[in-house]
């Protein structure tokens, strides 16, 4: 399987740039592309990323999504003198020419093409490509929004037509709608076109009318365009993440796409003064992330907006950081998405539902008394300041964003352990780890005697479980201690040994540790209550612990099928964890699972956002199979292949449903409706 992640970078696209004073597109500048690759250096990501070099894009690579007019006349820039090129740039809304901006967009299509073809023969796993001038608003036949040739849009088109690919998954996390995409794809339902944008009921920029959430594709497309408008300034780390629990990530797996691009605009993000977004640079490293599980891990990640440069650049290393599957820092802030946010991702929902098996219990009765679509009326401004004022202000707020993200980026940034996975020595070589693991020597008998006699007196007279224990414990230290970021533990007697784990991380002084139980297992009530939340994924009615807002019961039986688990773990254990926010993650596999080994290696996944990446996983199961599946997703791989798509069951549905509306007042990230409850 491949490894390693692409870096594109050629200091040529630095060369087109505004000539002229156009206040419009002056933040367009060259720096967003060197200041960025300065950041990833100072990061020292950019040894650690495989040197990939940009081409030139050839005519016939552009001819795949423009015309040939359009063509022509980008080339014909080359020669021409400022005031042609300024007559030229004025036919478009919101772009500029320079003589070198025909080789500079040229170089941008190539880019993103070598970061294709790298991931496709399999030479890295994932990339990204630092490109100017961006894509996403470019059309058929015209440039817009500082956009000439629409790389990704190319890049979709040659990975059709070079790999023979049928499912391309496009995420613009742009805060503009990249309206050249969706035309260019609208009635396509190989391509599924994702995007979110700043909206504000089409007052702002482009100001259609198809980036609402009502332009779901057009004939064979329809479904495969997916557009979630905010309607508000604001939106922040909370908001970004519930529009991929409840809406990105479950059509996203049912689609099961070969090859995931992202139009990766970081105009998103806090500082940008296009966006007026909240969101900080950490929430991009747990978007990638969430998009590493798809596609085998095939992604490529290529730039398009992003203003502030710091905002920008910080952004951009978060990103190549996860791509290098470094672990992910804490996402923060309060995690609670915003009313507006909620509305807009009911809608989209709603408008989806036709398509895609996911929502097809989705209550959609609301509708018909939804005044999200009219325009809401203006505020009007009493003191409305002038231009030049509004320059002044956003400066210092410029400025204010840069000083808050230098220290907030030295808070939240920490050291990685250089080796990811702790296992103990009876079982190293038995689970073929892919990456270098530290192979740890169980604590002997009385040691194990002395930490887990303070609160576990009377278990540790056994011997089966002193030994299991003196592994556990030895793995679970080296996570506590920052030596390893995960380990894996076998026990014969799990639930011991999770109860052993729980106190002890406790008692060392963790806050918060999320319980994971999949599959039967006793249980043991455990005391430490409020500092633990259990969400239990077995069918075992568990008895003293209803009404806890600390135990959590799925009451899984076993016919649940894998889309069934995955519904729960996206649309529940996902969101609910986020709300949490731990500090530590356990999770225990027992035996007579209803839950396959690919959902278990999901649900590894995708928690790996979580608490730092610390996760100790116990599994009493000692299928090999699994053993190896959980190491491979703890060490970091993508999840293999999981087969054909099984359609929900009603029950199942109902059941997440019932026990959202019953837990969103506590865990505020799986609220995506406002019917009821909020
Ligand atoms: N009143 C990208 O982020 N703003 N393009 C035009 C007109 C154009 C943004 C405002 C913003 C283009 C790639
Ligand atoms: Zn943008």
């Amino acid at each position: 399987m491949a490894s390693g992640t692409a870096l594109i970078y050629d200091e040529e696209m630095t060369s087109h740039k505004l000539l002229w004073n156009d206040p419009i597109c002056d933040i367009e500048v060259p720096e967003r592309l060197s200041t960025s690759y300065e950041q990833l250096q100072f990061y020292h990501l950019v040894e650690r990323c495989v040197h990939v070099p940009a081409r030139e894009g050839t005519e016939e690579e552009i001819l795949l999504v423009h015309s040939s007019e359009h063509l022509e006349v980008a080339k014909s820039t080359q020669k021409m003198g400022e005031e042609e090129l300024k007559r030229v740039s004025g036919n478009y809304d919101a772009f500029f020419f320079h003589p070198n901006t025909y080789r500079c967009a040229r170089l941008a299509v190539g880019a993103t093409l070598q970061l294709v073809d790298s991931v496709m023969l399999g030479k890295v796993c994932n990339g990204m490509a630092l490109v100017r001038p961006p894509g996403h608003h470019s059309q058929r036949n015209a440039a817009n929004g500082f956009c000439l040739f629409n790389n990704v849009a190319i890049a979709a088109e040659y990975a059709k037509l070079k790999y023979g690919l049928q499912r391309i998954l496009i995420v613009d996390w742009d805060v503009h709608h990249g309206q050249g995409t969706q035309y260019i794809f609208e009635e396509d339902p190989s391509v599924l076109y994702f995007s979110w944008h700043r909206y504000e009921h089409q007052e702002f920029w482009p100001s259609l009318k198809e980036s609402d959430y009502d332009a779901v594709g057009l004939g064979k497309g329809k479904g495969f365009n997916i557009n979630l408008p905010w309607n508000k300034v604001g939106m922040g780390n909370s908001d970004y993440l519930a529009a991929f629990f409840h809406v990105l990530l479950p059509v996203a797996f049912e689609f099961d796409p070969e090859l995931v691009l992202v139009s990766s605009g970081y105009d998103s993000g806090i500082g940008d003064p296009e966006g007026q977004m909240n969101a900080t640079p950490e929430v991009f490293a747990h978007l990638t992330h969430f998009l590493m599980q798809l596609a085998n891990g095939k992604l490529c990640v290529i730039l398009e907006g992003g203003y502030h440069l710091k905002s920008l650049s910080e952004s951009v290393c978060m990103t190549v950081k996860t791509l290098l599957r470094d672990p992910i820092p804490q996402v923060t802030g309060e995690m609670a998405p915003c009313l507006s946010a909620i509305e807009s991702i009911q809608n989209v929902r709603a408008a989806h539902k036709p398509y895609w098996k996911w929502l097809m219990y989705e209550d959609t009765s609301f509708l018909h008394n939804l005044s999200t679509k009219s325009h809401l009326p203006k505020t009007t401004n009493t003191n409305p300041s002038t231009d030049h004022e509004d320059k002044i202000t956003n400066n210092s707020e410029a400025v204010k964003i840069e000083r808050f993200l230098e220290l907030h980026m030295r808070n939240i940034l920490f050291p990685v352990p250089p080796i990811r996975t702790a296992t103990s020595e009876s079982k190293a070589s038995s689970y073929l780890l892919p990456a270098p693991v530290c192979v740890v020597k169980e604590m002997d008998k009385n040691e194990v005697k002395s930490l887990a006699s303070d609160f576990y007196a009377d278990l540790v007279k056994e011997d089966k479980t002193l030994h299991s224990l003196g592994s556990m414990l030895a793995i679970l230290d080296k996570i506590l201690k920052k030596e390893v970021c995960n380990g894996i533990a076998d026990s014969p007697t799990a639930s011991v040994s999770v109860d052993v784990a729980l106190r002890y991380s406790v008692h060392f002084g963790f806050q918060r540790v999320l319980c994971i139980f999949v599959g039967d297992m006793q249980i043991i009530p455990n005391t430490e209550d409020g500092k633990v939340l259990v969400i239990n994924v077995c069918e075992k009615e568990q008895s003293g612990k209803i009404g806890s807002k600390y135990f959590i019961s799925l009451n899984w039986k076993e016919d649940a099928d894998r889309s069934d688990f995955f519904s729960a773990v996206l649309g529940f254990i996902l969101p609910v964890a986020y709300s949490y926010q731990p500090n530590l993650i356990v999770i225990a596999v027992g035996p007579n699972r209803s839950i396959g080994i690919s959902g278990i290696s999901l649900l590894f996944g995708l928690l790996q956002g979580l608490a730092e990446s610390r996760i100790l996983a116990v599994i009493e199961d000692t299928d090999v199979n699994l053993m190896q599946s959980v190491a491979k997703a703890l060490a970091g791989a993508s999840v293999p292949h999981v087969g054909a798509y099984v359609p929900l069951t009603q029950e199942k549905v109902c059941k997440i449903k019932i026990l959202k509306d019953q837990l969103q007042q506590e865990w505020k990230m799986l609220q995506c409706s406002v019917k009821d409850g909020i």
